[in-house]
């Protein structure tokens, strides 16, 4: 097969099996664990030599970041649809990709898994303070949707898809979203997507 996805779902590979499924992709699946140390064999760090997940092999094209790889298959088999051709569209959906990296990743996985992570590991304080620094980002992104129904208008992009996968891990968490009634409609009408809940069901199997 053309195209192959290194990463089991319940890992950021989450957001490269949704981007798949949007694009109607046929791909292999290989269900690197970084659980059970397969992100670090030999074998995966000649494909990612950071030992992450997600990667692809597209065609023998390797690639690795989940947005870098977001983006690269949007464009390759989406332009004019889930990757707009418009130029300034187009660095929108950089600048949200990137936002979504830097200003919401870390304080949503710190709440993930701080509050549904291994019971041991938990720490409720840093839960509460990641929590809050979800406040200003989910403020800008309940702003940026006060216009149009997604983030580069009135069609569903590769923008909204890279910042959704994101915080689906706040939802995990059951972070309180009431406080921006906009980002949590249109988060839940992104994850209500089929491939987003196919990828989530990829999820479920492990
Ligand atoms: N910035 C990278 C982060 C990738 C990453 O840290 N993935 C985790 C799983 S969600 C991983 O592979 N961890 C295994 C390890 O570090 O050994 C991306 O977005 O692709």
């Amino acid at each position: 097969m053309a195209l192959k996805i290194y990463g089991v779902a319940r890992s950021r590979a989450f957001r490269t099996l949704w981007m798949a499924g949007e694009l109607g992709l046929a791909y292999e699946h290989i269900k690197l664990d970084f659980a059970d140390g397969g992100t670090r064999r030999p074998e995966f760090l000649a494909i990612n030599p950071n030992g992450h997940i997600p990667a692809i092999e597209d065609d023998g094209f390797r690639l690795w970041e989940s947005m870098a790889i977001n983006l690269y298959l949007a464009k390759k088999y989406a332009a004019g649809g889930l990757y707009p051709l418009d130029l300034h569209d187009e660095a929108r959906v950089w600048q949200w990709s990137f936002w979504g990296m830097t200003e919401l990743e870390r304080p949503a996985l710190t709440v993930l898994l701080n509050r549904i992570g291994p019971e041991d590991r938990r720490d409720a304080a840093a839960a509460d303070a990641a929590e809050r620094a979800l406040a200003a980002p989910l403020k800008v992104l309940d702003g940026a949707l006060a216009a149009t129904p997604y983030l580069l208008g009135e069609r569903f992009s590769v923008a909204d898809l890279n910042v959704a996968s994101i915080l689906a891990w706040a939802r995990q968490a059951r972070v309180d979203l009431s406080a921006w009634p906009r980002a949590e409609a249109w988060l839940k009408t992104c994850h209500d997507r089929p491939a987003a809940q196919q990828a989530r069901q990829l999820q479920r199997e492990g």
